[in-house]
């Protein structure tokens, strides 16, 4: 090999029992690499102590092959683990730049390895071989029950997670930068993965990093010798891992805290409306002002109820304050006396917008379309009121919602 050469990709290919393919493997690996002329490429394969003596094969292979090496755990780690294993053997001691995940089982074509380094000498930080983009495809032999596991548990993935940036979310054919690795491995060590989340994973967090994700086709050949390690658990656990991605991504939104504090807020209105009506504080205000009994405005003005509404509003808007700007908007906390006591202030008069609108919103429904029967449920009748209201809470959130990210919690320039 010339020593010319710098970069080096290290291609990982973990396996349990792979005896018959990894003798298959490499000498196909020995004459794709013979051309490509810019990247040094060294073959590491991780086995799990395979029972069928994978790691006696491979070491016989090395005295032939130099570019072979080995790396053997001692009890079997699933996919992810012996992947992690491989990185960081590779990245860490053997000084990769890139390195390729690769299937021992001859599914995935080592002669489009130089494509792969194509895209990623073109900028790339992580390439996917896809097997649903023009060019690419899956085996035609495959039953209808594997094609449709793999056709819908793409599709699902794209759905759930979000995302149309990617086409093969589970291939796992793949060249993966340093820089990737490095970022994203200690996030994906905190958590339980088997199977394809680990693929899953990788690729979901590479692209919220904002990584250029490029895909190249190739056609998937189906394994000809060996047993396929795909079970039924794969399918419930990929699942159960991109909906409690979503899920998780989904409750850390801005908006989504935003509306559970104003849930809270209104379970803490109505339980402070109950409290200061039982403890009927106006006639306990008024009879010690001594305002019982006379019939004047003042002790017109309000009554248990209406000083109860009142206050309870006034707490749910205290507590709306105090939890948007511990969670909500946590990253532009306000903190000091001062700077509360303006905020606190201005948030007073901001959710008093809301009011308007939800008023608003009301008095012209109601003059311009009437109150009418919009449906009957159980006798009951559903008036086109309670629509309003609804629209009327809806505007008043999106209000609230300006004005706090726009004035209150405003983004520091
Ligand atoms: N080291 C290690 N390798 C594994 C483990 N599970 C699977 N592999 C290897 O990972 C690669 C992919 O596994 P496969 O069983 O081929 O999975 P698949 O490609 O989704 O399914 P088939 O091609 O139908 O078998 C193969 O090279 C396996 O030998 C494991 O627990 N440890
Ligand atoms: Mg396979």
């Amino acid at each position: 090999m010339a020593a010319s050469k710098q970069k080096l990709a290290v291609i990982i290919s973990p396996t349990y029992n792979e005896r018959p393919n990894v003798k298959k493997l490499v000498p196909i690996v020995a004459k794709v690499i013979k051309n490509i002329s810019d990247w040094d490429i060294k073959l590491l394969f991780v086995d799990d102590s395979s029972p069928d003596g994978t790691a006696e094969e491979i070491k016989q292979l090395q005295k032939k092959y130099s570019f072979v090496e080995l790396l053997v755990n001692k009890k079997k780690m699933g996919l992810g683990g012996a992947y992690l294993a491989g990185m960081n053997k590779a990245f860490n001691q053997m000084g990769a730049q890139v390195v390729f995940e690769m299937d021992a089982d001859l599914s995935h074509d080592p002669k489009i390895l130089a494509s792969f380094l194509r895209a990623i000498d073109a900028g790339a930080d992580l390439v996917l071989g896809s097997r649903y983009i023009k060019g690419g495809s899956i085996p035609a032999n495959w039953g209808f029950y594997r094609k449709f596991l793999s056709v819908v548990g793409n599709l699902t993935a794209s759905v759930i997670l979000g995302s149309t940036a990617v086409r093969d979310w589970t291939t796992g054919y793949r060249a993966i930068r340093k820089e990737v690795y490095d970022k994203i491995h200690p996030e994906l060590l905190s958590e339980r993965f088997s199977g394809y989340t680990f693929q899953i994973g990788f690729l979901h967090k590479s692209l919220r990093a904002g990584y250029k994700v490029v895909e190249v086709p190739f056609h998937f050949v189906d394994r000809t010798v060996g047993v396929s390690k795909l079970g039924p658990e794969y399918i419930i656990n990929t699942l159960l891992y991109i909906v409690g991605v979503r899920l998780k991504e989904l409750f850390n939104h801005r908006i989504t805290k935003f509306a559970i504090v104003g849930g809270i807020g209104f379970v803490v209105n109505l339980t402070f409306y109950h409290l200061f009506r039982w403890l009927s504080l106006w006639t306990s205000l008024s009879s010690w002002l001594k305002l019982a009994g006379q019939n004047g405005w003042f002790s017109n003005l309000l009554s248990d109820e209406g000083l109860a509404v009142a206050l309870s509003a006034e707490v749910a808007i205290l507590s709306n304050y105090l939890w948007n700007n511990i969670w909500t908007f946590k990253d532009r906390q306000i903190f000091g006396f001062i700077n509360h006591a303006k905020k606190f202030l201005q948030f007073n008069f901001g959710s008093l917008g809301s009011v308007v609108i939800q008023y608003l919103t009301m008095q012209i429904s109601v003059l311009t379309f009437g109150v009418f029967t919009l449906l009957k449920v159980w006798s009951i009748d559903i008036t086109s009121d309670n629509l309003y209201l609804i629209i009327g809470v809806l505007l008043g959130m999106v209000w609230n919602f300006t004005i706090y990210s726009r004035l209150i919690w405003r983004k520091n320039k």
